[in-house]
């Protein structure tokens, strides 16, 4: 046993100090954490600092998820989601399409609709404000609507010729409540101009997640990892990520994105394994001291990795989904939905309480001692 948790790797003992006494760690700790193969004395760690701030608590939502047209400039490498416009493949939904989708989630009692999608070379950034307006009008108020990344945002004032601030002001005015964290993939400019050369800017990325911060609209942040990134560049950003939540406050959960390069220009590359997966969210967790939630996406991870991602500093395994395209496209395997009654039972059986929540984080309900799925019927 070695500071209150019981490590393999001893030369970890350090860390494991200062985690107790709730002191920040640096970049060479993260790294020094990446470069350990003790994935459960990290886990231990990690799940000391999610009970500090989370309790027994796993979150989970009912969500829905749309992605209006997979038409896009940019094409980044490891995407299999997008499509030039007239290439085979490629669609576009109407705006009477996404409301009608988005309202089928309202009997089933979701709480957000998450919207994603290309840069489309001819919508005009008028059908965006109007796309929200629509859907603030289609819906009822607690269903959340939270849409747009940072990328598409700069995308939007450069086709409008004004600032991110303003595009950011006229959606928040039409409904706009939160954003995704998509977008950020690994800040470094290495890989960017590697492998997403046209894509927004680590810094830029950033500024325009600040900027919405100022104007009160709650955002996610994300990673993507296991392409072409480099430890020491997954560590910085994680660190940056905290300097900008340090400036900025806005975050709510940050969530780790398993890249899956089936069908993608990296097809070559092997894919994250489980082992990676859990270490990348516990290290995440011990990193970033001031980002409330961990969210393990279970799309992209599994099933299995996000339930046993519960003992290694998350807490949140996101929500129903109902379609997913970007990551079925480049070969994942899991199911594109899931109920809520899954969702309990998988939370239930690792002893948390599981806790459905909307995007704000705001409970929805608690399932208090709820130790099988036959409780988790919704009466
Ligand atoms: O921005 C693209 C990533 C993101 C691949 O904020 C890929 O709550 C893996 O951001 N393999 C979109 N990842 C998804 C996203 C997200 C998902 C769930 C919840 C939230 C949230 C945000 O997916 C893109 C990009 O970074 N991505 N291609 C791929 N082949
Ligand atoms: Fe376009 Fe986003 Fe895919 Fe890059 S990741 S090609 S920006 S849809």
């Amino acid at each position: 046993m070695s500071a209150g948790f019981h490590l393999i790797d001893r030369s970890l003992e350090p860390i494991a100090a200062k985690v107790l006494a709730g002191e920040r760690l640096s970049a060479a700790d993260g790294l020094a954490l990446y470069r350990s193969h003790d994935l459960l004395g990290i886990g231990q760690m990690a799940d000391h600092v999610r009970r500090r701030l989370n309790g027994d608590r796993v979150h989970f939502m009912v969500n829905r998820h749309i992605n209006p047209t997979n038409i896009c400039e940019n094409r980044c490498k490891f995407c299999a989601f997008s499509r030039s416009a007239g290439q085979k493949g490629a669609y576009e939904m109407t705006l009477d399409e996404i409301v009608a989708r988005a309202r089928e989630c309202v009997p089933e009692g979701a709480h957000e609709v998450h919207i994603v999608g290309g840069l489309h070379p001819e919508w005009p950034f008028e059908f965006y404000v109007e796309m929200i307006a629509a859907l603030r009008d289609a819906l009822p108020a607690h269903v959340i609507i939270q849409a747009f990344t940072a990328v598409e945002i700069e995308f939007y004032a450069q086709i409008s010729g004004s600032t991110t601030l303003e595009v950011l002001r006229r959606l928040k005015e039409a409904g706009l409540d939160a954003m995704p964290g998509g977008g950020a993939e690994i800040f470094s400019e290495r890989t960017r101009l590697a492998a997403w050369d046209k894509k927004t800017s680590g810094e830029d990325w950033l500024r325009i997640h600040g900027e919405a911060h100022s104007l009160g609209i709650k955002t996610n942040c994300t990673m993507l990892y296991g392409h072409i990134e480099t430890l020491e560049e997954r560590i910085d950003h994680l660190v940056r990520l905290r300097e900008q939540q340090d400036a900025s406050g806005g975050f709510l959960a940050f969530i780790p994105l398993a890249f899956h390069p089936a069908n993608t220009e990296l097809s070559n590359l092997p894919g994250t394994t489980g082992f990676d997966d859990l270490k990348t969210l516990a290290i995440a967790r011990l990193m970033l001291d001031n980002i409330p939630h961990i969210k393990a996406f279970w799309i992209m991870v599994g099933l299995k990795v996000a339930q046993l991602s519960t003992a290694f500093g998350v807490d949140d395994i996101d929500g129903t989904v109902v379609e997913e395209r970007i990551t079925h496209m480049a070969g994942a395997t899991t199911p594109e939905a899931l109920s809520k009654d899954e969702l309990v039972g998988l939370i239930a059986e690792t002893g948390h309480t599981p806790v459905e929540r909307d995007t704000l984080y705001t409970v929805v309900r608690v399932y208090d001692g709820c130790d099988d799925l036959a409780a988790a019927d919704g009466k």
